[in-house]
């Protein structure tokens, strides 16, 4: 793949680099996206299933579908993208990690900073004591579980729609978005708020904003730059861009 000039120039100089994940970058790894053809709402619309007002009126539903998930994520592994994501962490004096994944892969590739907008699937907690059940016991089919401490519904620990972003961890995103000269996003439709937010506010504060993505999105006209690729091939490139432009033989 041949690379422009100005981000060349970012791998080989930036001190400081934001990226932004979405469920592209997991699909490698075999978790199935939300919106493309094969994507996980594809059956359901995300009203019906990621929304308070959708859980409680029929929690079953939506525990099924949770559960579906994490069996999926218990069965996968990162892939290349993160690895290289990782990797760069090591290399790149201030590097941070906003996905909006639930699914927990960043981490298990070795990411440090990783900050987690929409919550992780793996956790759960009482939406009436508000105790959190680590791994809560699978729902029985045709049930869902129930908090140990007061039998109060547990939920997963995700932000749903019309939910608000966990506020320190959403304010340290847009902090990390305004400090970068390099802003990349990555495997993400730009769709969902206020996380698509944030690379127009590095824009903003005079970073080269790069999307990487499959498929051109709502937002690509605005990034200055949009490489067409899957995420496991570009990265892996990107971080060798960075390393041998930096001299690092490690
Ligand atoms: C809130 C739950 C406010 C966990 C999710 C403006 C400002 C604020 C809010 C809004 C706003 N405008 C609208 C809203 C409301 C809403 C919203 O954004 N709606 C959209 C749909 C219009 N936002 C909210 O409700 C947010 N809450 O702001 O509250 C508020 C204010 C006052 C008082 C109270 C509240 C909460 C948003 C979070 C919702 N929760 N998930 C879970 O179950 O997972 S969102 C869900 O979508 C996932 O988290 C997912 O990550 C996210 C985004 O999807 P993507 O990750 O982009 O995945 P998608 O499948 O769409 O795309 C995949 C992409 O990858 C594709 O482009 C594909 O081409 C590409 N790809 C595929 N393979 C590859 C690849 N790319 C590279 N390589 C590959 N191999
Ligand atoms: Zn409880």
């Amino acid at each position: 793949m041949i690379y422009s000039a100005e981000l060349l120039r970012c791998l080989e100089r930036a001190e400081s680099i934001c990226v932004l994940t979405g469920a592209g970058i997991s699909a490698e790894s075999g978790v199935p996206t939300f919106r493309t053809n094969d994507g996980l709402w594809s059956r359901f619309k995300p009203e019906e299933l990621a929304n308070i007002d959708a859980f409680l009126r029929n929690p079953v539903l939506v525990w099924e579908w949770y559960a579906a998930r994490r069996t999926v994520i218990h069965e996968v592994f990162p892939n290349p993208g993160h690895e290289a994501l990782a990797s760069m962490e090591r290399w790149i004096r201030d590097f941070t990690v906003a996905t909006q994944n639930v699914d927990g892969l960043h981490a298990r590739a070795g990411s440090r900073k990783v900050l987690e907008l929409h919550g992780n699937i793996e956790r759960s907690y009482c939406i009436d004591c508000g105790s959190f059940a680590e791994d809560p016991d699978p729902p029985s089919p045709g049930n869902a579980p129930l908090c140990k401490r007061c039998g109060g519904l547990l939920r997963p620990d995700v932000v749903w729609f019309g939910e608000q972003l966990p506020e320190e961890v959403f304010q340290k995103a847009e902090q990390a978005a305004r400090r970068c000269s390099l802003f990349l996003s990555v495997g993400t439709s730009s769709v969902v708020y206020p996380a698509a937010s944030l690379p127009m506010t590095a824009r903003e504060s005079g970073a080269y904003i790069v999307e990487i993505n499959t498929e051109r999105t709502e937002l690509s006209s605005r990034f200055d730059e949009t490489i067409l690729g899957r995420a496991g091939s570009i990265l892996p490139e990107l971080l060798q861009l960075i390393k041998h432009s930096r001299k690092i033989h490690q």
